[in-house]
């Protein structure tokens, strides 16, 4: 009889095991292989090697790119390097990408930049919001952008219990904004175990000197998040449930659900285009192989245009797509009068005449 329960045991735990190993494949869309789409007037940004994990684009055309990202499970190309923040001119007729300096007193060596966000003051003040990970934690870094000395003065450090382990940030404020937290755990083995398990506890945090609360929650990994142009409506992607959510904002910060939009890839980071409202995503179609990153079997690189998001039928275009022989692993796409700027994660950079 024990060894009959025994085997019983062991039989259920399999089974429980092949259940959400299965799952964990569909949340990765580790069966996916793409199709290339091609845009005609590319080329590969220089200066760029080891990621652009995320672009923020201000009105004027000048973009900010996050470089040198080191994440729990991904490749870096330089993982003793420390990360940088580049600035490249739109306007120019061939921009390039210029590494902004840092003001001293901010440590450089443990600087771990990932998703940013820009505020312009009433003043006209730039605001450049980085979340970092500095030795593996959580902080958001608010910094003065001096376009005058391609400089960045670092204001303050923002640290919080609810900001455990931030992806992404909107600014509201010269001191406020939205945060997604990917995962409950910042430590690897359980970060991998909650995503393995399947479990919703990633969610949104809005924060102020004032007042910090969670305002949205049960997302697999709540990564990208940006706002409509009108201010009304913020956008989350959940990257593991393939989806975009809607949620409108309220006037005390509290957000609730609107919509949802399924989709057949791993969104990460979301971008406005301030004048048409559309949203532009950097997505891993295979996230199976963004994690493996196997020479032999590269992560893709996919980029989704969605209009009209709030329609009945908002219209999804694949605008770019590549098998990772040119680009690996994008994670952003950002829009300025025609042009376009596709980030990664880990590897280079493309900019691309529309
Ligand atoms: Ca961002
Ligand atoms: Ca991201």
């Amino acid at each position: 009889m024990g060894k009959l329960l025994a085997v019983a045991v062991l039989g259920m735990a399999a089974a429980l095991a092949a259940e959400r190993l299965l799952a964990f494949r569909n949340r990765l869309n580790a069966a996916r292989e793409i199709d290339p789409v091609t845009l005609p007037n590319c080329q590969l940004i220089k200066g760029i090697e080891r990621g652009s994990e995320d672009i923020d684009i201000l009105p004027n055309g000048l973009a900010f790119i996050s470089s040198g990202l080191k994440y729990p499970g991904l490749k870096s190309f330089a993982p003793d390097k420390p990360g940088e923040i580049f600035l490249m001119d739109l306007n120019e007729e061939k921009p390039r990408a210029v590494e902004l300096r840092i003001s001293r007193g901010f440590d450089l060596a443990s600087f771990n930049p990932h998703g940013i966000s820009t505020y312009i003051d009433k003043d006209d003040t730039v605001y450049l919001f980085v979340v970092n990970h500095p030795h593996q934690k959580s902080t958001v870094e608010v910094f003065k952008f001096v376009e005058d000395d391609n400089s960045l003065v670092h204001l303050k450090t923002i640290r919080h219990d609810l900001l455990i382990s931030v992806n992404d940030i909107v600014a509201m404020g010269p001191d406020s904004f939205y945060a997604t937290n990917d995962h409950y755990f910042s430590d690897f083995i359980l970060m991998f175990l909650e995503m393995f398990l399947g479990l919703t506890w990633s969610n949104v945090v809005y924060y102020s000197p004032k007042e910090v609360k969670e305002v949205a929650a049960d997302f697999y990994s709540a990564n990208g998040i940006n706002i409509s142009p009108d201010k009304k409506y913020i956008y989350v992607a959940d990257i593991l449930d393939h989806k975009v959510h809607v949620m409108e904002k309220h006037a005390n910060w509290n957000l609730t659900h609107v919509k949802t939009l399924q989709l057949d890839t791993l969104l990460d980071n979301l971008s406005v285009d301030p004048d048409t409202g559309d949203i532009w995503t950097g997505c891993h179609p295979n996230g199976m192989k963004l994690f493996y990153s196997d020479p032999e079997n590269l992560p893709a690189s996919e980029v989704l245009r969605i209009q009209n998001i709030l329609s009945e039928e908002p219209v999804v275009t694949r605008v770019y797509a590549d098998d990772g022989s040119v680009l690996q692993g994008s994670s952003v796409a950002s829009v300025h009068g025609g042009k376009l700027l596709i980030g990664t994660v880990f590897h280079r950079a493309l900019y691309c005449e529309l």
